[in-house]
């Protein structure tokens, strides 16, 4: 049986690193400071790790060790945003708080890999 047979754990969807800044709390937009961070996509969660030299994806296991923040994917939207950076490849995330997100990776594939996995848990919740 898969580990989530109990339904008590949450499924790792998938882990890797990302350039993130947060450009809006509560609506209210905030200075972009872009950092490179480790990214988890975790049940209905995107969390943010701070320090991402220990992480790789294959040792990577909820709670060894502190998240930075978590965003909750329920009701957000996800949009392609390259006219809000001279970054390539970059999208934004809104939470339902109003909380806005850029993500960015230099490679093509795995921001469209990020992009397709970010939204397929968004329309799942949606249809819940
Ligand atoms: O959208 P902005 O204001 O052009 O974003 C840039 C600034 O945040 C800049 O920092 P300063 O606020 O110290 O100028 C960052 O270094 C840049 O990375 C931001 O632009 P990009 O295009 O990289 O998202």
């Amino acid at each position: 049986s898969s580990p989530d047979s109990d339904g008590c754990t949450p499924e790792l969807e998938k882990a890797g690193l990302l350039n993130k800044t947060k450009i809006a709390e509560g609506g209210r937009k905030l200075r972009k400071n872009w950092s490179l961070s480790w990214v988890v996509l975790v049940g209905n969660s995107l969390v943010f790790f701070k320090d991402p030299k220990s992480q790789t994806p294959s040792n990577w296991k909820p709670g060894n060790s502190r998240p930075e923040s978590s965003v909750d994917l329920r009701g957000a939207q996800l949009h392609w945003a390259n006219e809000l950076s001279s970054k390539k490849n970059v999208f934004k995330l809104r939470t339902v708080t109003g909380n806005e997100f850029l993500l960015q990776s230099e490679t093509d594939s795995l921001i469209k890999e990020w992009y397709k996995t970010i939204q397929h848990v968004i329309e799942k919740l949606d249809r819940e």
